[in-house]
């Protein structure tokens, strides 16, 4: 049976801690409050590895919100690298008509997934649309992404843990590390 120790053993380097990543969460969130302000805000979810990150981050604002959730799956890629080709597997579940949409990711690498969700969700009529994610990696961007709230920007690491995964694992952990190589370079 796997236990968080021996998920840990993984991990390469603690790249942000669980203080530096809650901090951030509460200044987004104060934030996203000031902007919004006598506005009806909706956060949009991208499961499944911004879970963490919109759970924390709804508990941070202070203004009223309402919540959908999206899941979508790249695929033609591999386990580290993205294709581009999106696929939606969870749809909203309410019309963003009018709505201000915030859209909530703990990841933007290459910008592709996101670069069809923003054409498709601005096909839903929202009143305005903004990005918020909690990790920027410019290095492997291949599409622009205007973001409107970012956490930190990460360096050209393939990075687990608070949602992000390797192979599913590692979503449950604290903190953002990064993966040791051999994880994803050693044969199973
Ligand atoms: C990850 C992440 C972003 C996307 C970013 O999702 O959550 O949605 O990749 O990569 P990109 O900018 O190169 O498109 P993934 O498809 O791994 O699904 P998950 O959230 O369920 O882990
Ligand atoms: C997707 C993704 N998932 C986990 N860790 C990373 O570094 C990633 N980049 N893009």
């Amino acid at each position: 049976m796997t236990r968080t120790a021996d998920l840990i053993a993984d991990v390469a380097a603690v790249l942000l801690s669980e203080d530096q990543i809650q901090e951030k969460v509460a200044e987004l969130g104060r934030r996203i409050s000031a902007d919004y302000a006598g506005r009806e805000l909706t956060l949009v979810s991208v499961l499944k590895g911004s879970l963490p990150f919109m759970a924390d981050l709804m508990r941070a604002i202070t203004i009223p919100v309402q919540i959908d959730l999206m899941e979508v799956s790249s695929y033609g890629g591999t386990a580290t690298e993205s294709s581009g080709l999106v696929r939606i597997l969870k749809d909203l579940s309410s019309s963003i008509d009018g709505h201000h949409v915030l859209i909530v990711e703990d990841i933007i690498d290459t910008g592709l997934t996101l670069n069809y969700l923003v054409r498709y969700l601005r096909g839903k009529n929202p009143a305005s649309l903004r990005i918020c994610t909690l990790l920027d990696k410019p290095a492997r961007r291949l599409v622009e992404i205007p973001i409107d709230y970012r956490g930190f920007e990460i360096p050209d690491q393939f990075v687990i843990g608070y949602g992000l995964d390797y192979g599913e694992r590692y979503r449950n952990l604290r903190f953002v590390g990064v993966l040791r190589p051999e994880v994803y370079t050693s044969p199973a």
